[in-house]
């Protein structure tokens, strides 16, 4: 059982390689009649392929269509676990309200959609802005939905500093420390996260649940 696992975890990472949408689709449809947790799923089948395919692209061994097509491939497989995700939340206090967004520049949206999922499902209301968010449109709507937290992805290095500009403009406006900042994506780490003076980064969306949860002061719940 464990090496037919294994082996359809590989498939899974496979089919975000060769950028196949549909077998990916068909794969998650797969786990979940297998009824395989759906966090094991994107870390151990899918998230493993999307990684290795931008290690290639990183390494100029492949291309943009190739990594445009395994993002798409990702995107669908994801697509189909997150009503599995929701699922396992159950009904709850609400815990707090989130803006969430990838900063301006910036179209990554899979990690970014997956943390928001987790949010949602552990009780938080959140409000996901979508992609290229400037710092304007991302305090706007925190000030208009009296959010308590703002959650800011970034998967480039040349758009983290984005992160920081939006943290200094909520300190010009005296919003902080009404409106928390949890920071994150691959290229983020805490030293950057402190440096930045966010509130607080997570390196996963199990482990950004928990900051969220401490950081609306409800981290026993
Ligand atoms: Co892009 N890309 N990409 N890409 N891409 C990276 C990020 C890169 C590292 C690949 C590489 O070269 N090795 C590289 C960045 C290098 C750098 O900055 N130093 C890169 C590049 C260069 C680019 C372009 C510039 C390529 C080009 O055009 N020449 C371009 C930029 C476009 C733009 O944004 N302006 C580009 C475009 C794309 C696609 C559109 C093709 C596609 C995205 C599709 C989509 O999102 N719809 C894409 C992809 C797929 C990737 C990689 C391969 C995978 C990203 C991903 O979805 N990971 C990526 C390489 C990599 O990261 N290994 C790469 C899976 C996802 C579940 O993980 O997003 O890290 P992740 O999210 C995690 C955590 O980071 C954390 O939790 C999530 C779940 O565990 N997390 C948070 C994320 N946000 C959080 C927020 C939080 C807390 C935790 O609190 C608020």
């Amino acid at each position: 059982m464990t090496e037919d696992l294994d082996a359809l975890y590989k498939q899974m990472a496979q089919s975000i390689i060769d950028g196949e949408s549909e077998l990916a689709v068909e794969l998650a449809k797969k786990s979940i009649e297998l009824n395989l947790h759906p966090l094991d799923t994107i870390t151990k089948g899918f998230v493993v392929g999307v990684n290795y395919i931008g290690d290639q692209f990183g390494a100029g061994e492949a291309f943009l269509p190739e990594l445009v097509m395994a993002g798409e491939a990702m995107k669908a497989a994801v697509a189909v676990l997150e009503p599995e995700l929701l699922k396992l939340g159950e009904a709850r206090e609400m815990m707090g309200k989130v803006v969430l967004a990838t900063v301006e520049g910036d179209i990554h949206e899979i990690g970014k959609t997956l943390v928001g999922t987790m949010l949602s499902a552990s009780g938080f209301e959140v409000t996901d802005l979508g992609v290229d968010q400037s710092a304007d449109k991302i305090i706007g709507k925190a000030i208009e939905i009296d959010a308590q937290i703002i959650g800011m992805s970034a998967l480039l290095t040349t758009t983290m500093v984005r992160q920081r500009e939006v943290i200094e403009e909520l300190d010009k406006e005296g919003l902080r420390p009404r409106i928390k900042v949890m920071v994150g994506g691959a290229p983020i780490s805490k030293d950057w996260a402190t440096k930045i003076k966010a509130d607080g980064y997570s390196e996963d969306a199990v482990g950004a649940v928990k900051l969220a949860k401490e950081l609306v002061g409800k981290a026993d719940q």
